[in-house]
This record gives C-alpha cells, sequence and structure tokens, in this order.
C-alpha cells in the first residue's frame, strides 16, 4: 500500500516536472532552432545568436541566455527602430500574461503558458529589455522579419499579420 501511494506521489512528481518543463505546450507550436550572426552593439563585429531547444544564446561581445522558463520557439535581428543598432527579438511561451517578469508576492503565480513578444537591444555592452509583449493572446506559430525591419507573426489559422515598431510599441500594418 506504501509502495502504491510513493508510486502515485513519484507518478505525480514526474508529471508536474514534465509539465514544468514545458511539454504540455500546444502540440501546434512550430519549434524552431537557428543561428544567426548579427552585430549587436554596433562596434562592427558580429555576435552569434542560436536558438536550440527553445532557449535562445549569443556569444560574443555581449552576451546572453534566456532563462530556463522561457521555452523560445522563434528568434529574430532586426534594426527595429533604425538607430543603427539591431535588437534582438523572440517569440516565446512562457508562465502568466505580463510582459515584464513580476515578483512572486506582486502578483501570484501564473500558472497558465501565454505566448510573449520580447525584444532586446544592446546598452552599456549587455543586452537589456526593449520592448516586452504581454499576452499576445493569438495563436502564433512563428515570428520574422523581412528586409524593412517589419514583424511578421503567423497565426495558427495561417494569417500572416505584420507589424512596424512605433516609438512605443508595434502597430499592426497588413489590415490598413
Ligand atoms: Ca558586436
Ligand atoms: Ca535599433
Amino acid at each position: 500500500m506504501a509502495a502504491c501511494a510513493l508510486l502515485g506521489a513519484l507518478a505525480a512528481l514526474a508529471l508536474f516536472f514534465a509539465w514544468d518543463a514545458g511539454l504540455f505546450l500546444p502540440r501546434w507550436t512550430e519549434w524552431s532552432e537557428s543561428s544567426i550572426s548579427a552585430d549587436l552593439d554596433s562596434d562592427g563585429a558580429k555576435e552569434l545568436v542560436e536558438l536550440s531547444r527553445r532557449r535562445v544564446s549569443v556569444e560574443g561581445d555581449v552576451t546572453f541566455e534566456t532563462p530556463t522558463d522561457w521555452k523560445v520557439f522563434s528568434v529574430a535581428t532586426a534594426d527595429l527602430d533604425g538607430n543603427g543598432t539591431n535588437e534582438l527579438l523572440m517569440a516565446l511561451w512562457k508562465r502568466g500574461a505580463d510582459g515584464t517578469s513580476r515578483a512572486i508576492w506582486e502578483d501570484g503565480w501564473h500558472p497558465h503558458f501565454a505566448q510573449h513578444l520580447y525584444v532586446y537591444t544592446a546598452k552599456d555592452g549587455e543586452l537589456v529589455p526593449f520592448w516586452m509583449g504581454g499576452d499576445l493572446d493569438a495563436r502564433i506559430t512563428s515570428m520574422s522579419v523581412d528586409e524593412d525591419s517589419h514583424v511578421h507573426l503567423m497565426t495558427l489559422r495561417g494569417e500572416d499579420t505584420v507589424w512596424e515598431w512605433s516609438t512605443w510599441g508595434f502597430s499592426r500594418i497588413d489590415t490598413e
């Protein structure tokens, strides 16, 4: 009997860890792996941006690594605001609807995964948040950037939504 209870507890624990690792994220998510060379701090030397196993790492003059609770499915670089410095864009799953992570005592624990678009830019030799988009509230399967630095968010319905950076955030331009 005790062995049964122990097995049950172990199974529940295993289930929790599987869930915690994001294994129960929607099956339609298109997890991509990519490797991008881009100068992120405008010093003339390119950094290597890699998306592998749902995590992004940057190696070079500036370094960066996504926290383990971010499940990144698309990564891109582009000079969104036209200031000559490339930004790092990441489309990801993370628990909670907020754009930025808050302390647990501020808003409690959000058990549900939501999609986010996070943008980082180099400042004083490190990558810092540039724009942290909250729950995208749409089923985004992939994110990419075109030669005009417009962001394309493909939806599960097959819609190619196009977004342009405008000072404080993104404006949708494909419906104008
Ligand atoms: Ca550089
Ligand atoms: Ca820029």
